[in-house]
This record gives structure tokens, C-alpha cells and sequence, in this order.
């Protein structure tokens, strides 16, 4: 656990003045820098139970759910950091309409908040102009009276539109890094402002936007910084870290996945600055296994559930856990129960998203 692993580093009356008034809420560039840098085991200490302190203040015992439906692993992009890449040779596959909805019903019954469609920039998906897409976000909506996200990657205004239309409550799309030069070795190809005017684009529609960060591929503390700022003048709504994940085939293969304390660091800074944020843990890093430090650092929601031996599959840890039944609600419901804490039921987590600012 992180606690052990910070109280391992305790040196004898390291110098702790300079623990900063945590609960200030606007944080410069500087010291959003050295807090990144720290290795200070009383001022990480602070960071970890301010966060937590401020997410159980918002919202009590309660922490949401997202059931995670990765519906085509098709994609016509290359990032280098992804299994799923255009050139990788690897099985793919693409779900039926009816096996989305079905894997959607499963999760809504298992007790999630929120189902997250997710896809690799599939060309037939581009083609058919998201109709499908249209329809299931429809019908989930509609049928089954849960909210929605969308996850397609980089798509045209009239497609942001007529998801918006039908009824989508989030456009997720991952800037990565928000230092140019690094996105573009990471999203070989791509270009940096159309991805982020497709989400500006989508708050102006009225929909919830979340932005991500890729921890440990090359970026520095200031550019994490940097993100962390972003992330508030864009007006996002909910915001993530993972830690980079080596994916076997891609040219990032044989790069070293960080340290976790990068992320825990960066989760509980998003905490201090965005109290009211939905800021995910993600089981898609480190499995199950991870879901406590991640909540310990102020993490408010668990994504990437995943029922069993349901053919879908995660994004960074693809199967870990998934078919062992390890990403369920029950699962996470019984860690969050050890630590005082529980699953949030749709209706709590609508009139959070709606009114809780
Ligand atoms: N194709 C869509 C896109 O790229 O926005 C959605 C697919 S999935 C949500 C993409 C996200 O998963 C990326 O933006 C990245 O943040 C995360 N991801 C992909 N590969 C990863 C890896 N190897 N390690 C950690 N995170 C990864
Ligand atoms: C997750 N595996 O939440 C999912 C995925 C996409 N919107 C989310 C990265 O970790
Ligand atoms: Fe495709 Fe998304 Fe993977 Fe990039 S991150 S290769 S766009 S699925």
C-alpha cells in the first residue's frame, strides 16, 4: 500500500516547513511543480488525507461506478502507446447492436452508475456517419434510464451533434499530455487542437466533458502542472490519470510503466484543485488491486468494470482480472465496505453530476 511505501521513505526530521496550506485551492504553476517533485513523507502524508478529507466533505461515504463497454477494437490511428494501434497485428473485433445493449443491461444491473461506450476510431463506424452509435446511446437512454458517455476519439462537429441529440452525457477524449511536442510522439499523426476543439466543441453542446493524462511517458512535473491547469480552464467535468501500461507490439513495448506514486500524486492534486471533480480510479491499470490507493488518494469513481467472460475488454490491462470476475461492482463493493465507503446508486450519482458544481 502507498501509506507503507511513503512511511518507508520517513527520514528523521526531514524538513517539513514548507508544507503548504493544502486547502487553498489555487495552486501556481511553481507549486503545483514542487508538490509533483516532493518525496516528503509528512507533506504526501497531508496531500493524501487533504484530498480525501475534501472528496469526504463533498460527498460522504459515497463513490460512483461507470460500467466500461469497449465495443470495437478497430482503429485508423497509430498511437504509440496503445495495443490497439492501426498497425499492431492483433485479434479485433466489433460487437453487434444487440450485444452492446445486452452487456449494457448486465452492468446497469449490476448496480453502475454510468455506462462509458467506448471504441478505437473504427473507419465502419465513420462511415455508417455514428447512426449505431446515435441509436445505442438512444436506447440506453431511453430503455434502460442511465447516463451515458461516449468515448469515440476525434469525430466531426455534426457527429458530436447528433450524439449530443441523442441524448449522450459525456464526450471523453484523452489529450494525453498537453505539452505539444510530447503529443505528438505519442499520438503519432494526430493533431493537437483538433482534438481539443472536438471537446470544447462538445461542452459548448451542452455535454459533460473528461480529460485524461498518460502518466510516465517522458512528460515532466511541469508539464503535469500545466495539465492540471488546463483541466480547470476547459471546464472539464471529470477528470483521470493512468499510468502508462507497455503494450506488447506497439514501439513504446519495451518502455518501464512508472511508479504509482506519480499518479496517486497527480489523482489527489486534481482533488485539491476540482473538490467537486468525478475523478476516476480506473481498474483498467492495476486491476482490482489498485482500487484502494487509488480511493485513498481522493479518486471519487471506479471505471472500467467489466463483467466476466463477456468478450469485452479493458484498454491498458485488457484482460486483467476481468474474466476472474475481479471488475464487478460486487468486487469493488466489498473493498469500498472495508473502508467505510460504498457504491452510489444511479439516482445519487445523477443529482451529483447535475448539481453538485
Ligand atoms: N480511441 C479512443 C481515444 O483514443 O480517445 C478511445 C480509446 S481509450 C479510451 C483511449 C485512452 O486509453 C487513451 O486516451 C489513453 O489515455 C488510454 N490508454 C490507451 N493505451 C494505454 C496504455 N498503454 N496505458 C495507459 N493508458 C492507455
Ligand atoms: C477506464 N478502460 O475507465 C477505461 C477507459 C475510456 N473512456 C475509459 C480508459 O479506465
Ligand atoms: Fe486508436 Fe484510441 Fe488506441 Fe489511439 S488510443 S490507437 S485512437 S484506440
Amino acid at each position: 500500500m502507498i501509506e507503507e511505501q511513503i512511511n518507508g521513505n520517513q527520514t528523521e526530521g526531514k524538513d517539513v516547513k514548507d508544507m503548504q496550506d493544502l486547502r487553498k485551492r489555487t495552486f501556481s504553476r511553481q507549486e503545483l511543480t514542487e508538490l509533483l517533485r516532493s518525496d516528503d513523507p509528512q507533506l504526501l502524508q497531508e496531500l493524501f488525507e487533504t484530498a480525501r478529507k475534501i472528496r469526504d466533505e463533498v460527498q460522504g461515504n459515497k463513490i460512483f461506478a461507470y460500467g466500461f463497454v469497449y465495443f470495437t477494437t478497430y482503429c485508423r490511428n497509430n498511437c504509440n502507446f496503445c495495443y490497439y494501434r492501426k498497425s499492431n497485428g492483433i485479434e479485433r473485433y466489433r460487437k453487434s447492436e444487440e450485444e452492446i445493449l445486452a452487456i449494457s443491461k448486465a452492468l446497469i444491473d449490476s448496480g453502475v452508475d454510468l455506462i462509458d461506450l467506448t471504441m478505437g476510431e473504427d473507419p465502419a463506424y465513420h462511415n455508417d456517419g455514428f447512426e449505431t452509435l446515435a441509436r445505442i446511446v438512444r436506447r440506453i437512454k431511453e430503455e434502460y434510464d442511465t447516463p451515458v458517455m461516449v468515448s469515440p476519439g476525434v469525430v466531426d462537429r455534426e457527429i458530436i451533434d447528433k450524439l449530443a441529440d441523442a441524448g449522450a452525457d459525456f464526450y471523453a477524449l484523452y489529450q494525453e499530455t498537453h505539452n505539444r511536442e510530447l503529443f505528438a510522439k505519442l499520438r503519432v499523426g494526430q493533431d493537437y487542437d483538433e482534438r481539443m476543439n472536438a471537446k470544447l466543441y462538445a461542452k459548448e453542446k451542452g455535454m459533460f466533458i473528461e480529460e485524461g493524462l498518460l502518466a510516465g511517458v517522458g512528460e515532466k512535473e511541469e508539464d503535469i502542472a500545466d495539465s492540471l491547469l488546463i483541466m480547470g480552464e476547459i471546464g472539464a467535468r471529470q477528470v483521470r490519470v493512468m499510468s502508462f501500461i507497455p503494450q506488447e507490439g506497439s514501439p513504446m513495448e519495451n518502455c518501464r510503466t512508472p511508479d504509482r506514486l506519480e499518479e496517486l500524486k497527480i489523482i489527489a492534486l486534481m482533488r485539491l484543485l476540482y473538490p467537486t471533480a468525478l475523478i476516476p480510479a480506473s481498474l483498467d491499470v492495476d486491476g482490482i488491486g489498485g482500487l484502494k490507493d487509488r480511493i485513498n488518494a481522493g479518486a471519487n469513481l471506479i471505471t472500467s468494470i467489466i463483467p466476466p467472460k463477456s468478450g469485452f475488454m479493458g484498454v491498458a490491462q485488457n484482460t486483467m482480472d476481468v474474466d476472474e470476475g475481479g471488475r464487478t461492482v460486487k468486487e469493488a463493493a466489498a473493498i469500498l465496505d472495508e473502508m467505510g465507503l460504498r457504491i452510489a446508486a444511479k439516482d445519487e450519482y445523477r443529482r451529483f453530476l447535475r448539481e453538485v458544481k
